[in-house]
Parts: C-alpha cells; structure tokens; sequence
C-alpha cells in the first residue's frame, strides 16, 4: 500500500509538469528560444517531442498465397524504447504514441501536439511502415524526423531518403537527445552528436563505426513509464491474461551468431545497467507483476547476473521474470538458475536455433545440441519453464522437418517458436546469402518468410512449418 501511495505521487508530479508543458506551449518555438537565450540558458520546455511506435505490420506469404493463417504472429509489448528515450529528454515536451495499441493515434497527436521532432523506431519488417509514417509527418507539419532502431542501426543507408532527416544507430539515448539539443539551439548543421547521421538522398552516408560504451545507457534517468500509461492494459501477457512490462537490464551480447542482427544495438558492446538502476526501473512497474527483461542475454555476465538476483531478492520485490539466456550458461551455471527461479524467473528465452551439431556451427552459434538438452533437462528439473527458439532454414526438405518434430516432441519445451532462416540486412548471414534473395520487401522479413527460394516445393515448405508449429504447440504452457 505504501509502494502504491509513494508512486502514484510520483506520477502526480510527472503528469503535473507536463500539465505545465502544454501551457508553455502555446507559445511559439521560435519565441520560446528567443527567451531563453536572454536567459542564456537552455532549461525548461524547448521541443515538442512526438515517439512513434509503428502500428502491428509484416506480410505473410503462406497466407497470403496459401491461405495458411497460423503462422502469421501478432505482437504486443511496450515500446520501451521510445520510453527510454523519453526518460532522458522529460525538460522537453515528450508524448508517445504506440500505434500498436492505438492504430489511429497518429494523426490525433501530430495535430494535438504540433510537434517540432517526430522520432519512429522500428525492427526490419516496420521500416517500409517506418518511411510511410515519415512521409505522413512531413505531409502534415514541418518536424525534423528522426529513424532509430534495430533496422536503422544495422543499415543505416535503407533509411536515406528525402522524408527522414536524420539517422541515430545504436544505443541513442546520448545521442538523440544531443541531436535535439542542436535542433534547439540551432547548430545542427555545424555539429551533430556522434551515433547521429544525416540524410543525404541520393549520395551514400559515410556511417562511422560505433562501439557503444556504459555512458550511452544514460542510466540516471529511468525509462518514461508514465507516458504509456494510458496503454497499459493492452500490454499483456495473452497467455496468462496478466500484465507484462518490459525492463532492460543488458545491451548487446558477447556472442556472434551470424543471423542475429543484435550486434546493431551497442556495435559489438556488451554492456550491464547497474543493479540500482534496473531495481529501480523494476520498481516504477508496481501493479506489473510479470517483468520480460528485454535483453538479447541477460546473464552475459554470470557474476553480474547473480548480484542482480541476491539484489532483487534482498529488496523483497516479488515479481515474475522472463529472461532471455543460452543454454550453455545453464549447463555451465545450474546454481545461479536455482537461485533465480526463487526470486521468481518464470520462463526463459533459449535460443536453440537447431537440431544439429553442423548447423549450429554453420550459423556461429558456438553451441551443441547436446548442450541444448542437457539445459532443458536441468530447467525442467528445476521447474523453470522454457519457451525455445529455433530456425528452419529454406533449404529443410521432409527429413530435416521430421527431425526437428520429433526433437521437439522428445525434449518437452514448454513453447517452442519456430521462425525461417531470413537473412536480416546487416548481419553477416546477409552477406553470406545476399545473392540467393529474392524476395527483397522488408515487410515480409517477420521471420516466418523464406525470402530465399525453398528447397521443397513451397506450398510443401509452409504446410510442414504450419504442421511443426501445430503439433509442438498443443501441450504449449508459460
Ligand atoms: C521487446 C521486443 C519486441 C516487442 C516490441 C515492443 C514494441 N516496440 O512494440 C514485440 C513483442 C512487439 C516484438 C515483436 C517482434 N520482434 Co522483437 N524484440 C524485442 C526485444 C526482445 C527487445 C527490444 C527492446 O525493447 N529493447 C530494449 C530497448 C531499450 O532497446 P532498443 O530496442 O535497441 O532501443 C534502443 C536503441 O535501439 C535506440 N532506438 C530505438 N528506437 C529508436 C528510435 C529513435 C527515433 C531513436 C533516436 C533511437 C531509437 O534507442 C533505444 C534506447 O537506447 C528485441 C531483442 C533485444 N534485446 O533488443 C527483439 C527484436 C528487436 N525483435 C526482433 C524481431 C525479429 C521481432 C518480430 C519480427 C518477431 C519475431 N519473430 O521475433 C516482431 C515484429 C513486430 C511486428 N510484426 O510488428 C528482432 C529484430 C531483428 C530485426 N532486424 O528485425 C530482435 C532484435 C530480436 C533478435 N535477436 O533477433 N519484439
Ligand atoms: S542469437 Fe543470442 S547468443 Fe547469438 S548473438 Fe544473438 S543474442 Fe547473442
């Protein structure tokens, strides 16, 4: 009860010094600069600042030409991103609109807000939907608009058109709010923030290389919670019909699998939240009772990993977690597991990708399958339940759909999710099979398209992958 008390006065605050937002918004920006630079200083509210979360998007081709509909995924989840960005730039007029929760919320806030900067977000099968809510923007006002993101961090250059004005790769918190600094004060051609690119149609972007480090997480100012609370029911855990939030503990993985484009977020980084920090985002979640660490590996670091635990535990918060981890860090550190599933880890997130030893090591897993189930034997031992990822490559024929079937059915995985091998521009399995692409419209790159030609007949392909997926998924449980 107190927890309740103590945070909802902090919302009251937050909601109160927007309140005082708007009021000085009704002035003009340019008036508004004016006035401070007679003040010379730069404190108070300067921009208005709309986030844009694109809309569920992503096509289907089985069911588009084979009416098979259940592979096609919907999502939902909070854009923590955008809050994290939010949560550092809070002396400027910030909104968020998740265009997920509220498809038609674009337009409502352009005009509402009159926002001077527009930033959009995105993973590879939103950026044809990232470009068209740019080009609504410019249609409708004259905001600077801002791209970032997975997909704009890992190739930047898709991103060089005339209705996207600047490009922020990687972490970007540090460097967004930099950007919006020199928007603000007017010096952006001059000097813009490193991580920050600026469109040039027509001529290619020099794209300097950008290796994160600890400072680009901006860990004193929290996610902006507050603004996406009006969204809050909509983020649920659909199968337990619970309230799910997002906190991010890790950034970028030590690992190099050549499919995963998380090499994108941090340039090869590594990096941890200090155990303050994510107590703290953990606590701005009170009525959350399921926290999805959101990280690409969140015990990276085991010994870390284990402080986060006895930290999590010592401040008595009683939650649920799901984590992502790789199943050799469970076999390697069964103990730390036991430990977490007593503060209350839930589920975790098990990259198992394959069902055999050379493909594994054909896409730089760095991993076995023995190892894959000798985890899942520990994690059911343990009582920790498993939702396991794995990739069926275009080139599978009938054999190779049968051994991942039964791999599935033997090993029990709690919520196996199945994807198709794409390669995601960026990543070194691009590189590798760039040539073989011939399905190049990112609004089928949901992971549950072959854009490369199927080995098998491809109404074959998709009626197998619909089969695996139907079959592992009756006893499904999280
Ligand atoms: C949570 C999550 C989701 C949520 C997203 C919630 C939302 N935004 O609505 C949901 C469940 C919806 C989702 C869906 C999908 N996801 Co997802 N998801 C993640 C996950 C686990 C965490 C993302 C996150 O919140 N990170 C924490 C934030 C703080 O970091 P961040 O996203 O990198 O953002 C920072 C910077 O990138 C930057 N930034 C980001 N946006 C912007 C915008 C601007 C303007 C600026 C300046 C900066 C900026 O600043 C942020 C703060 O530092 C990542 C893996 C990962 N660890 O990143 C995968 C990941 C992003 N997802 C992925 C994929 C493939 C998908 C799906 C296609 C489905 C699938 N099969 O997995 C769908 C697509 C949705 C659809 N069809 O519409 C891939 C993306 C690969 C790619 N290149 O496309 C990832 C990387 C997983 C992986 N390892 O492959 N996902
Ligand atoms: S797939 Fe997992 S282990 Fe491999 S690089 Fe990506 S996040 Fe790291």
């Amino acid at each position: 009860m107190t927890i309740i008390r103590d945070v909802d006065s902090v919302e009251l605050a937050v909601f109160g010094f927007f309140r005082l937002c708007s009021q000085r918004h009704r002035k003009g920006l340019a008036e508004k600069k004016s006035e401070h630079r007679v003040e010379g200083c730069f404190q108070g509210v300067l921009m208005n600042i709309l986030l844009v979360n694109p809309p569920n998007c992503g096509r289907s081709i089985p069911e588009e030409r084979y009416g098979i509909t259940s592979l096609k995924q919907i999502f939902r989840g909070e854009p923590l991103a955008l809050e994290e960005l939010a949560g550092n730039l809070l002396h400027h007029s910030v909104r968020i609109v998740d265009l997920k929760a509220d498809p038609e919320g674009l337009e409502v806030e352009l005009s509402d807000l009159r926002p001077d900067v527009v930033g959009i977000t995105g993973v590879t099968c939103e950026a044809n939907t990232m470009l068209n809510i740019a080009a609504q923007v410019k249609e409708s006002c004259r905001a600077t608009v801002v791209v970032g993101g997975i997909h704009a961090s890992s190739d930047p250059e898709f991103f060089n058109r005339a209705v996207v004005d600047y490009i922020v790769v990687g972490i970007g918190k540090k460097s967004f709010a930099g950007l919006v600094t020199a928007l603000e004060e007017g010096t952006e051609q001059k000097e813009i923030p490193p991580g920050v690119l600026r469109t040039r149609p027509g001529s290619q972007l020099d794209r300097p290389a950008i290796r994160a480090d600890i400072h680009d997480l901006v860990m004193d100012n929290p996610p902006a919670y507050q603004l996406v609370s009006r969204y809050r029911s909509h983020y649920i855990l659909e199968k337990l019909g619970i309230n799910m939030g997002f906190v991010a503990s890790a950034y970028g993985c030590p690992h190099r699998c050549s499919f995963c484009s998380i090499k994108g977020q941090t340039g090869g980084s590594y990096l941890t939240k200090s155990i303050d920090a994510v107590l703290r985002d953990i606590q701005l979640l009170p009525n959350v009772p399921v926290i999805r660490l959101v990280d690409a590996n969140t015990f990276g670091n085991p010994q870390r990993a284990m402080q986060l635990c006895r930290a999590i535990g010592e401040a008595g918060i009683r939650k649920q977690y799901l984590a992502d981890i790789r199943s050799d860090t469970v076999v390697r550190h069964p103990e730390m597991l036991q430990a977490w599933k007593e503060i209350g880890l839930r589920a975790v997130i098990i990259g198992f990708e394959e069902v055999s030893d050379s493909s594994l090591a054909a896409m730089n897993k760095a991993n076995q399958v023995a190892m894959n189930t000798e985890a899942i034997r520990i994690l059911h031992d343990i009582g920790i339940t498993i939702v396991g990822d794995f990739i069926l490559s275009p080139d599978y024929d009938e054999p190779d759909f049968d051994r991942l079937s039964g791999y599935l059915s033997e090993t029990r995985i709690d919520l196996p999710m199945v994807t198709v091998m794409t390669p995601l521009p960026g990543t070194a399995l691009y590189h590798e099979q760039q040539h073989r692409i011939t399905n190049h419209n990112l609004d089928y790159y949901t992971l549950t398209n072959a854009v490369v030609p199927t080995r098998l007949d491809e109404k074959k392909f998709y009626t197998l992958y619909a089969e695996v997926l139907a079959d592992s998924h009756d006893n499904a449980q999280l």
